[in-house]
């Protein structure tokens, strides 16, 4: 990575100036889908879709992972995006009555 790139100031000196490095990576999180007996399935798929944009497919396969396994990793995201998203699941799921849970962990 090229850290450090030289330039000419005014005066004619060298002047090193710092343009990449030091790059912070975000610490991510899992959005995690816990398994319950009420909340249809139907639901689960449209909710992946709409608020997780996964494809029918894998909305299903992520649905089918939770209802078998008890848990699944429905996307990973920044701390503020997970929340928002959780948020999101949790307040559809509550108009339509359904009991889903979601929670947020370290990826
Ligand atoms: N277990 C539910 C049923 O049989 C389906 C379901 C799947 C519920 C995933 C929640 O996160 C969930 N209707």
């Amino acid at each position: 990575m090229a850290d450090k790139v030289g330039h000419q100031d005014q005066a004619g000196g060298a002047v090193k100036e710092r343009v990449q490095g030091k790059t912070k990576e975000p610490t991510l999180y899992s959005v995690v889908l816990l398994n319950d007996d009420y909340t249809p399935m139907h639901f689960v798929v449209d909710v992946l879709e709409a608020v997780f944009q996964k494809s029918p497919a894998e909305a299903y396969r992520i649905m089918m992972q939770v209802h078998l396994n008890g848990r699944g990793v429905a996307g990973i995201y920044s701390w503020e995006v997970a929340e928002t998203k959780v948020d999101t699941l949790m307040s559809r799921a509550r108009e339509a009555g359904h009991p889903l849970q979601a929670t947020i962990e370290d990826a």
